[in-house]
């Protein structure tokens, strides 16, 4: 059903370049492929110019008009997301290596239901399309009132520090608006593994001496990216200039219902989410 004003998928997704509408379309198992090997050999895979110039810019329009309500996120944090020193340890581990963190997040809650990135979101095809390229049985969309989809903002000096993604095994982002400078996202594929935590190298590139370990993401407006968060360090170096970098962010699960835990939720989205209760 689509509401007074509201986008149809193919409004919102390139369907010439991405034929993900039919399931049986050979075109469409192709391109899984490549993005399948592409993920699989770099933690991460691209598809310019996804997002339709005129839903991309709706999204911006809105994400603009959200954007006094988004929550400053600014913290001093570690790469596994944590603000406190561990005595016990080295002053230059991982663990006690924090940096600082800026960026705006407007959460779900704060744009319209037919807004362009909700449309991307809960198209079926969307979902699909992504289980197939990360290898996933099924995805869910998420269930939490702020976190299925959300606009991250940054604004000139903003960035994030290096981090590796917590509970998700997979990222979905799409850029709705590139900055004029700065932005860069950045990656060092398999920083760690489940069996290796790699402190000895991650302390290398925390402080700066692998630069040529680092890949830089290429991502203009209208890219989406799926990557590998957990095991792969990452970055946003800080943006430059006036114009907004705007992130959409898509959380599919692999159950259904999933909800955020509320203190996780407060420390992303503001001490509003208490209030609500
Ligand atoms: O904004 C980006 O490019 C990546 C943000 C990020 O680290 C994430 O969504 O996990
Ligand atoms: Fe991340």
């Amino acid at each position: 059903m689509i509401g007074p004003g509201g986008l149809r998928p193919e409004d919102v997704v390139d369907l010439a370049a991405y034929p993900i509408a039919d399931p049986d379309d050979p075109a469409r198992a192709a391109l899984v492929e490549r993005l399948r090997a592409e993920l699989e050999r770099d933690q991460v895979c691209v598809l310019p110019g996804f997002m339709r110039r005129g839903a991309r810019e709706r999204a911006v329009a809105e994400a603009t008009a959200a954007r006094p309500l988004a929550h400053h996120i600014r913290d001093r944090r570690n790469c596994y997301l944590q603000r406190s020193l561990d005595p016990a340890l080295p002053e230059d581990h991982p663990r006690n290596l924090l940096f600082d963190t800026s960026s705006r997040m407007i959460a779900y809650d704060l744009f319209p239901s037919d807004s362009p990135l909700k449309t991307l979101y809960h198209w079926a095809a969307t979902r699909q399309v992504v289980a197939d390229i990360v290898g996933a049985e099924a995805l869910y969309d998420n269930a939490d009132p702020y976190q299925p989809a959300n606009m991250l903002c940054f604004q000139d000096g903003d960035s994030s520090s290096w981090h590796f993604d917590s509970g998700n095994a997979f990222t979905v982002t799409v850029m709705l608006q590139a900055p004029e400078a700065g932005g860069a996202f950045e990656l060092v594929p398999n920083a760690r593994s489940e069996s290796d935590p790699n402190h000895d190298y991650l302390r290398a590139v925390l402080l700066g001496e692998r630069p040529q370990d680092i890949v830089e993401v290429a991502r203009e407006a209208g890219s989406l990216c799926i990557f590998r968060g957990c095991n792969s360090l990452h970055r946003v170096s800080p943006v430059r200039g006036d114009t907004l970098r705007i992130m959409g962010v898509l959380v599919y699960e692999t159950e259904p219902g999933v909800v955020g835990d509320p203190e996780v939720n407060e420390t992303v989205y503001g001490p509003r989410v208490a209030l609500a209760g």
